[in-house]
This record gives structure tokens, C-alpha cells and sequence, in this order.
């Protein structure tokens, strides 16, 4: 039986289904046990070589294919985009965004700041963040789920890639894959009635969309930083940093309270965002505490 090649879309209790993008179909797979002797671990969103069963049987998941960028929490592969979803309301969260954007650069996927409900403040929130985050290289769209503005965009940036939508809860992340997919998904207080009881069970999967993959999962809004994570690694995940560091009078330099810090005074000008600043040395903090705390 000649190797076929797909991509896992759901993975429960050691039965893996994998679809082949070409022909649109699924098959119900076991990894062979030399995937499991490799310890390797086939993930929602791997690229996957697998022989197809016959009738009722089950087919074999054969290979994983190099992944473009993996996390362990939640444990997803080949992420492309982390669209970031905030709006006016509830009042966003920026400190959590800027963890998002960190923890997506440092796992090889691409950050996107959709600002969503623009049609509530007039686009407010997206002109006071699309300056600072096009600088941090993230890009920022002004999106209305509720009136469909900034949704051919969006689909633009989508388009071939796989995206996971985080956020927190009430920013309309539902509306949007509605709005975008024409899907049903509830929204509003009926959805987190039903959120609460579902979340503890839930698995991800990866949705097919028009001409995109939807990663369906939990646990993006809860992220922690990983063990093993310098404090001095924290400001490679700043591109808005970088033309200043080479400029700081130590190295290497943390960027907080250091004399001569090109990046702090370039905080203080406003030639990058001082917030971010402020909020890069409370993450910062974080992992200092979390460093020092390493072998306890
Ligand atoms: N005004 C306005 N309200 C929106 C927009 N998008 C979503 N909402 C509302 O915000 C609430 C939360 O949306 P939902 O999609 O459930 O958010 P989620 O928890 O992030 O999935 C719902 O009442 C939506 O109707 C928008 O673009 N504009
Ligand atoms: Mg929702
Ligand atoms: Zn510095």
C-alpha cells in the first residue's frame, strides 16, 4: 500500500483522524509503535504519511512530517497564525496579548491582532494599537463581526494557513468564525453556559474553512511561560526592541533598570510604545520570579 500524506484533524483515546487535503476525505488511523518507541507524538495539525485501512479497519498513521512550529500547551503542530482577538468591549487586556505574541513567536507561529466590535468605539482601540504593534511586527486589523467590516481582509491574511483564535472570553471570537465561515457556533451568554460544562473535555480539532483550517482548542488564554525560559530570552520576542538594543551601555542588557538602556529611553520618547515597555518589564518580573524559583 503506497504512503499517503495528510493532516491530523482529532486525535482521541489513540485513534487518529486524518484527512487528505486533495481528494477531502478522512481516515481513522493507529501510529505504528515505532512512532512510539521514537517517542514521537502525533499532534492535532501534523503533517502525517499514513497507509489507509480496508473496510472497517483502521489504516496506520506511518510518519510525522517536520513541523513549521509546534506548542506543548495546548499540544497543537504547524500553527501558522495566533489571531489575537480584542476589543472595546470587555476592556482589553493588553498584558495578555503581549504574552500571546511572546509565547507565539517562540513557538514559530506568526501573531495577529484583530481588533474586533470597531463598530462600537469608532475604531478608537485600533488606532491606539496599530501604531505600537505594527513597530512590534505584529499586524493589526480593524474588524466588526457585527457588521461585517475588515472581514475580506482578515480572510486575506487567512488565506492557506492554519489559525487559532485567542482571546478573552466576550471579544466575539464565535462571531467572527461565524461572520467569516457562516457557521452557527453560539455566541453571547448562552455559549459560556455551555463553555463551563464543555471545557474540562474538550479536544482540539482542526475545522476546514474556505480556504483556511480553523484550530479549534482551549487553553490559549490560560498560558503560562515555560520552564526553561531565560529572562534575557524575553526581549527577542520584541522586534520593536531591536534597532535600539545594539545602543544599550551593557551587554547583555535586560532593557529594565540598566544605565545607559537605549531601549528604555526610547520608551520614554515615545519612539516605541512606552506601555509595551511597561508591560515587557511586569513579564519580565515574571520570569525573574519564575528563574529564581527554577530548582524548588
Ligand atoms: N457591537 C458588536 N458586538 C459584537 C461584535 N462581535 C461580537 N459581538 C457581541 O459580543 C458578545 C460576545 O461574542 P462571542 O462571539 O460570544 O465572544 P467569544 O466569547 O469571544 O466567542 C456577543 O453578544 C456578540 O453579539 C461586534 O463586532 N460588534
Ligand atoms: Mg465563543
Ligand atoms: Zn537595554
Amino acid at each position: 500500500m503506497p504512503c499517503m500524506t495528510g493532516r491530523i484533524v482529532r486525535g482521541v483515546g489513540g485513534l487518529y483522524t486524518v484527512r487528505d487535503e486533495e481528494i477531502g476525505q478522512e481516515f481513522v488511523l493507529r501510529a505504528r509503535g515505532k512512532l512510539r518507541r521514537e517517542h514521537k507524538t502525533p499532534m492535532v495539525g501534523d503533517l502525517v504519511l499514513f497507509s489507509a485501512g480496508s473496510g472497517e479497519e483502521h489504516g496506520w498513521l506511518e510518519e510525522i512530517l517536520p513541523r513549521s512550529s509546534w506548542c506543548v500547551r495546548p499540544p497543537v503542530a504547524n500553527l501558522d497564525v495566533l489571531a489575537l482577538v480584542i476589543a472595546p468591549v470587555p476592556q482589553p487586556d493588553l498584558l495578555l496579548v503581549d504574552r500571546m505574541i511572546v509565547f507565539a513567536r517562540r513557538a514559530g507561529i506568526g501573531p495577529l491582532l484583530c481588533v474586533n466590535k470597531c463598530d462600537v468605539d469608532g475604531g478608537a482601540l485600533f488606532a491606539a494599537c496599530e501604531e505600537a504593534y505594527a513597530r512590534a511586527k505584529t499586524p493589526v486589523l480593524p474588524l466588526s463581526a457585527r457588521n461585517g467590516s475588515g472581514l475580506d481582509a482578515l480572510h486575506a491574511q487567512l488565506c492557506g494557513k492554519t489559525v487559532c483564535f485567542a482571546g478573552q472570553s466576550a471579544v466575539g471570537k464565535s462571531s467572527l468564525l461565524n461572520a467569516l465561515l457562516g457557521l452557527q457556533l453560539p455566541t453571547g451568554e448562552v455559549s459560556r453556559k455551555t463553555e463551563r460544562g464543555r471545557h474540562t473535555t474538550r479536544h482540539a480539532q482542526l475545522l476546514y474553512a474556505d480556504g483556511f483550517r480553523v484550530m479549534d482548542t482551549p487553553g490559549f488564554s490560560l498560558l503560562g511561560f515555560e520552564e526553561g525560559f531565560a529572562p534575557e530570552e524575553l526581549a527577542q520576542a520584541y522586534p520593536d526592541f531591536e534597532p535600539y538594543a545594539p545602543s544599550c551601555r551593557f551587554a547583555p542588557c535586560l532593557h529594565d533598570r540598566e544605565p545607559g538602556c537605549a531601549v528604555r529611553a526610547a520608551a520614554d520618547t515615545g519612539e516605541i510604545s512606552r506601555e509595551r515597555w511597561t508591560r515587557y518589564v511586569a513579564l519580565l518580573e515574571e520570569l525573574r520570579e519564575k528563574w529564581r524559583n527554577r530548582y524548588d
